[in-house]
């Protein structure tokens, strides 16, 4: 048999986690890669209270010196938001960090991997990665791993520099059960609307709650992703940011920018150039997520 690894725990994750509370699991690649220091450490700690308003407890989850956490300081959130040295991990790279004793933030693949470990079902985060725009070979684990780690995912759907309706067809295929709350559409992040409808919607976090119970009593064995659009008034105009896009796409492109290194550069340029417009979505579209994936997270325990 193989020795799980454990995963250290805050107490006051550990103690929700025994007495049966809710807890939401949150990673940290929006920490270390996806967001600007400072504010990126104020966002985390933000996040941590949006998912306390609603009664449950936050997990933020990383590798610290080779050891999986879920559940930390505020000086390890400062160290992630600011350190240089911190790599980005997705669920591959856990054993490589773990023995190298690395400090990495966590993807959502990683994140999910670990949560698990954890016996932590609830996962709040901004988007997931997909399937990169171009000639589809580039697909982020995060797919993977939905497909065969069983955490409930809440995001603002997928952004695109992603090819977002091939994403859509990856899940179907991978049988990972899509939810959309409140809407009929699937969210592409800094906008409700991506023109492709997935999934089932849902207007109760509580029924969504239900629906991922029934897929464990039907012994489906994936993840399950839940879509929330951005409320209306923190969108962007779906056709300025589109051009942005674009732009920074190819500015990827001609710089050869390639690998795990392709979606940090992205999300650094959007930021970059919309002088804080795009950042200012992201916050608000994150906290909305942890709001919603708090509501489900009671609903699941109660
Ligand atoms: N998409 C975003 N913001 C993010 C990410 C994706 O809009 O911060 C991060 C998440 O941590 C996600 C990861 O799991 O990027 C995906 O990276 P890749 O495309 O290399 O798989
Ligand atoms: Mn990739």
């Amino acid at each position: 048999m193989t020795q799980m690894t454990d995963v250290s725990m805050s107490d006051e994750v550990a103690t929700a986690l025994a007495q049966g509370r809710a807890v939401v699991a949150l990673e940290s690649t929006i920490i270390s890669h996806g967001m600007p220091w400072p504010r990126n450490a104020d966002v985390a700690m933000q996040v941590e209270q949006a998912v306390r308003d609603q009664g449950a407890v936050p997990a933020t989850i990383a590798v610290i010196e080779g050891q999986l956490c879920a559940g930390l300081t505020p000086d390890q959130v400062e160290r992630l938001a600011k350190d240089t040295g911190v790599v980005k991990a997705a669920s591959r790279d856990l054993g490589a960090c773990i023995v190298k004793g690395l400090t990495a933030g966590t993807t959502v693949s990683a994140t999910m991997r670990i949560a698990a470990l954890a016996g932590i079902g609830v996962f709040a985060t901004g988007g997931i990665g997909g399937v990169h725009r171009g000639d589809g070979m580039d697909v982020s684990a995060d797919l993977t791993e939905l497909a065969c780690t069983d955490v409930l995912v809440v995001c603002a759907g997928v952004k695109s520099i992603l090819d977002i309706p091939r994403t859509i067809e990856a899940l179907e295929t991978l049988r990972v059960p899509v939810a959309v709350y409140g809407a009929d559409e699937f969210p592409a992040f800094y906008t409700a609307q991506s023109g492709v409808t997935a999934g089932e919607r849902f207007d109760d976090a509580r029924d969504i709650a239900a629906v991922w119970a029934a897929n464990r009593a039907v012994g489906l064995g994936t993840g399950m992703l839940v879509a929330n659009p951005i409320p209306a008034e923190h969108a962007l105009d779906a056709r300025e940011i589109g051009a942005t896009i674009d732009a920074a796409l190819a500015a990827a492109d001609a710089q050869g920018v390639s690998g795990k290194d392709v979606t940090p550069f992205l999300l650094g340029r959007l930021n970059a150039v919309t002088e804080g417009k795009a950042l200012g979505a992201n916050i608000e579209l994150v906290l909305n997520n942890a709001r919603l994936a708090g509501r489900i997270a009671v609903a699941a325990v109660g």
